[in-house]
């Protein structure tokens, strides 16, 4: 930053900057010029131009998952409205996304003069309105209020873990801020929640007492320990106490899936191994580390039997065992103190344990999915990425083991299809540990294909699958078959880098098994991004029994 007084739009992404984060993703726009130069003048920051907003949101979703936080920026109006399905994507995936605005000017607002980006009515904060509720916490900038609002905005979004909205009219943003500046820590220094000392001590003597007082006790491990940052803390939680753990689909690629002590996804009736359901919900006492998220796919379809008297939930700011509540307390300190109280237990065993895909399929056969995923899950490696987006191919990854050291992201409570293509570029620049893979439908990717380009721009080297179907196939599967409007039209996907500049990425589309292992070999092997399109037959998509349609859809049948 300039030694001399930094206008309010040069403070507030240097001091988002020194949050570490050290790209901003979005599209520039006349309202947030201000911005856009700062962020372009700040050597800490990179801009990533994205192909739209809505990419530019995922892009951010996605860096925040694997950094932790993440900076978004968008024009007024037009660019924010396009965002927001991604912003409220953040929200529900419990994600810090800074997302700045640029607005017209208060001379302009003031006059009521009508301008570009409106609806032609004077009105100026109708947008914002709709914005703020994608957010936990919002605020609207001055020359006066920046340095505490940053304060607030940065420490209410850290300790909620949700994304927060930043406004700053055009005017504001070039104004020299009034105060001194303030310098902030880096992300991982910073204690994002704290915990009221007595609750804290009452919550932890009364967890270790139900711990003594049980036989078997088994933990699940959500998304949000990912999300505030606590996959190490729950390693040793888990390390020290021997529980043997499972995770709901939410909580995959939160903590390994190749210790001896892990058990396989818990999902109601849907779980995997099978009968994985009974085992944990037979315990004397189970951890819900991060709370188990009641959503359909969570729990196959609210399939999930956890007696709540017997379920002890660490939430993000509570603890809780049936009515009883200790508020006030948070994670990482129930995490820590636990820790250090618990003494090894003796852990629960399963029946079956989680196995690795057998490889099937000979060369000459065509690409399907029963030939695709061993060879997925064979490829690789610790360090990896693995993201998976909504459609089929979730049902596939979900249950499907995890090699130490391999991460997974998906977005499986809000769902939106066309995330897993741009969140992929953002993974892929956050991730400093080894590849990022992506596995879309190509009914998703046809909706944001086109961040491609900006993947190309930027020399980043994912490792991309387009399972090619021709159709929206889990729509299929949900529904009736023969419908229209789950065809897709026929892209070449394979040729859509080249068309978008991307140079020097290996591109192949593949309809046999031998193919697929020559384009794999190749990947592995290539030192750029990878690009692979697997024909998969649409007959694999068969609708499920109208009766699960109907207890899922209307609910109106008894489980
Ligand atoms: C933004 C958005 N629009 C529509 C949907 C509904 N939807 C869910 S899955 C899906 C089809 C996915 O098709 P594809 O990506 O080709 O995967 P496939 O199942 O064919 O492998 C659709 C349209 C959604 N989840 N999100
Ligand atoms: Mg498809």
């Amino acid at each position: 930053m300039a030694s001399s007084t930094p206008t309010v739009a040069q403070y507030v992404v240097n001091r988002l900057a020194d949050l570490g984060i050290d790209r901003v993703f979005g599209v520039p726009g006349d309202y947030a010029f201000p911005f856009d130069d700062a962020i372009e003048e700040c050597d800490r920051l990179q801009w990533v131009a994205c192909a739209n907003e809505l990419n530019a949101a995922y892009a951010a979703d996605g860096y925040a998952r694997v950094y932790g936080a993440s900076i978004l920026s968008t024009t007024y109006g037009v660019g924010e409205l396009s965002a927001i399905n991604g912003v409220m994507g953040s929200k529900s995936q419990r994600l810090p996304v800074f997302f700045i605005v640029g607005s017209p000017s208060t001379q302009i607002q003031r006059q009521g003069l009508v301008t570009h980006h409106t609806l032609g009515d004077g009105v100026f904060n109708n947008f914002q309105e709709i914005s703020t509720a994608a957010c936990c916490v919002s605020t609207n900038l001055t020359p006066d209020n920046v340095i505490d609002e940053m304060e607030r905005v940065i420490r209410e979004a850290l300790n909620q873990s949700a994304p927060a909205y930043i406004i700053v009219p055009m005017d504001y943003a070039l104004m020299p801020i009034n105060g001194n500046p303030i310098k902030g820590l880096p992300l991982a220094s910073i204690k994002r929640a704290k915990s009221d000392p007595a609750s804290l001590e009452a919550a932890l003597n009364f967890v270790m007492s139900k711990v003594n007082d049980a036989k078997s006790v088994v933990a699940l491990a959500s998304n949000l320990v990912a999300s505030y940052g606590l996959s190490k803390q729950l390693i040793e939680f888990l390390n020290k106490s021997n529980i043997a753990y499972a995770t709901p689909p939410m909580g995959k690629g939160v903590i390994s899936e190749s210790h001896p002590n892990y058990l396989g996804v818990y999902s109601g009736v849907t779980s995997s191994p099978m009968g994985l359901n009974k085992l944990v919900e037979s315990a004397d006492l189970v951890f819900d580390i991060g709370g188990l998220i009641p959503e359909d796919i969570n729990t196959g379809n609210w399939t999930n039997n956890l007696s709540s008297d017997k379920t002890i939930v660490l939430g993000d700011h509570f603890v809780r065992l049936g009515a009883t509540i200790f508020s006030g307390v948070c994670l990482e300190d129930m995490l820590l103190g636990l820790t250090k109280r618990i003494s090894p237990l003796i852990n629960v065993q399963t029946a079956e344990k989680p196995s690795v895909l057998p490889m099937a399929g000979a060369p000459s056969d065509p690409t399907s999915s029963a030939n695709f995923y061993p060879r997925l899950q064979n490829m690789l490696r610790s360090g990896d990425i693995l993201v998976a987006e909504t459609g089929t191919c979730m049902l596939y990854m979900t249950p499907m083991i995890l090699p130490e050291g391999v991460g997974f992201q998906a977005q499986a409570l809000w769902g939106s299809i066309g995330w897993a293509t741009p969140a992929a570029e953002g993974i892929c620049m956050a991730n400093t540990t080894g590849r990022t893979i992506m596995v879309t439908g190509d009914g998703s990717h046809q909706l944001t294909a086109n961040e491609i380009g900006t993947m190309g721009r930027y020399g980043i080297k994912p490792i991309i699958f387009v399972l090619n179907n021709a159709l929206y196939g889990v729509e299929i599967v949900v529904s009736e078959l023969g419908r229209n409007y789950d065809d897709l039209s026929k892209w070449n996907y394979s040729q859509l880098p080249a068309a978008m500049g991307c140079s020097n990425w290996f591109c192949a589309k593949v309809s046999t098994v031998a193919e697929l292992d020559a384009a794999i070999e190749k990947a592995n092997a290539y030192d750029g991004a990878s690009y692979i399109e697997v024909m998969i037959p649409a007959s694999e998509s068969q609708p499920v029994p109208l009766t699960l349609q109907n207890h899922v859809y209307k609910a109106n049948i008894p489980a």
